[in-house]
């Protein structure tokens, strides 16, 4: 266990206290398969409920037509008319406004989270209280705080937490990991996201946020780093507000050290212009004793071993509702969706579980305390 100080507030990132209780969890609810109605997890669909028919729900709602094993047979929004387009889009039976009617009127294998970051705590912690697993959207909360509680809710209840932490899920992040898996051990690495596509159009209220491109982008960011190259000693971020539409930083470089002692620097941006605009494309280059793999524009890998070079195209599979440029994120939204259906059913901690994403959180965390206080953070 690992203590960071926080803007305003001391708090606690989860060590190995809360994955142990999260491993517990998941084998007490092998005992008890289906949540509250003790349904039967092994041949029938999993049943899902949906909170949240907004601007990012359509990519969940269109991936779990696609899912193997699991479907949605409720949807939940306060905007009564949102639910009621998702339902008459997808076929779906229960529509509600208020997610405790959908709790107590359905039976539930797990609820899926779609809704802004400021709501996920309370409907996360009603979700678990019904003891019903639950999956929730990145960033799991702004305050790494209310992400503990979280986790710690899920855990009390014996439920599984998945963060929707879908950029790990991109094909081509699959592809770097394993071409990296063949350069050595790691000295270095670079993850890049440079854009300056408009993306207050489809999502508003970023522009009010007072924590931005860290708290909305840095969180899969450095995931990223820690799936490249593990976990991190120290986190030291310089901060930049650019664009004078929004709140919060737009700009931010954060460079961390790893367990190993390499080097990983992530780069964000919501206001660059660029040549060729690549949102939303992540861009990666990792640096090993035998070699090199860089992920550049269009999903060109390159990889160097000693002598050999090669270089492929890495773009994720397209679905029949892929939109360009979002196919390769909305693959991921499918294969995340995929992964979760396919871990609670087989009874296994999902990659990017509630006590994994707080080690995330916790680096997104020291980035603004880093970036506020001009010094480097370590993270024990
Ligand atoms: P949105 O505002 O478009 O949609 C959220 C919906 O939730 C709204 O329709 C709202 O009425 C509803 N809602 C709010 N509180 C509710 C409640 N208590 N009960 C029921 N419904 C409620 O937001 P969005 O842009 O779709 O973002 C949702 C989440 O998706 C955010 O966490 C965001 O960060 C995330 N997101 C992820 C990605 C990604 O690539 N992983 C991309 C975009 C957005
Ligand atoms: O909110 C962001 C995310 O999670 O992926 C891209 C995005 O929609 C805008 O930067």
């Amino acid at each position: 266990m690992q203590a960071v100080r926080a803007a305003g507030y001391r708090v606690t990132v989860l060590g190995a206290d809360l994955v142990g209780k999260e491993e517990r969890a998941t084998r007490r609810r092998k005992k008890r398969p289906g949540g509250r109605k003790k349904r039967e997890m092994s041949t029938a669909l999993l049943r899902g409920g949906l909170v949240g028919c907004g601007f990012f729900a359509q990519n969940h709602l269109h991936a779990w037509r696609d899912v193997a094993g699991a479907e949605i047979v409720a949807v939940c929004d306060l905007d009564l008319d949102k639910a009621r387009t998702a339902a008459s889009t997808w076929g779906i039976r229960g529509i509600y406004q208020e997610l405790p009617a959908m709790l107590a009127r359905e039976s539930l294998d797990f609820v899926d989270v779609v809704t802004q970051p400021a709501t996920h705590r309370a409907l996360v912690e009603f979700v678990a209280q019904q003891r019903v697993p639950v999956i929730c959207q990145k960033p799991m909360a702004f305050a790494l705080e209310d992400a503990r509680a979280m986790v710690a809710a899920c855990a009390h209840a014996g439920v599984p937490f998945m963060v929707h932490e879908n950029f790990r899920w991109q094909a081509p992040m699959r592809a770097v990991r394993d071409a990296a898996a063949g350069i050595g051990p790691l000295s270095f690495g670079r993850i890049s996201w440079r854009i300056g596509h408009d993306i207050y159009a489809n999502q508003p209220y970023l522009a009010q946020e007072p924590r931005l491109v860290i708290a909305d982008m840095g969180v899969h960011l450095l995931d990223l780093a820690r799936f490249f190259m593990g976990e991190m000693t120290r986190v030291y971020c310089q901060a930049v507000h650019s664009d004078p539409r929004v709140v919060g930083e737009d700009q931010a470089t954060v460079m961390l050290r790893t367990v190993n002692g390499a080097t990983c620097v992530v780069e964000l941006s919501y206001f660059s212009q660029q040549a060729a605009e690549l949102f939303p494309q992540t861009l990666v280059h990792l640096e090993g004793r035998d070699g090199s793999v860089s992920l550049g524009a269009d999903f060109e890998l390159s990889v160097r071993v000693r002598d050999a070079v090669s270089r492929t195209h890495v773009g994720a599979p397209a679905h029949s509702w892929s939109v360009p440029p979002f196919a390769a994120i909305q693959d991921s939204v499918f294969n995340i969706q995929q992964h979760w259906a396919d871990s609670l059913r087989e009874g296994r901690i999902p990659e990017t579980s509630g006590a994994d994403n707080l080690r995330t959180l916790a680096l997104v965390d020291a980035a603004y305390e880093s970036a506020a206080r001009g010094t480097a953070i370590a993270i024990a």
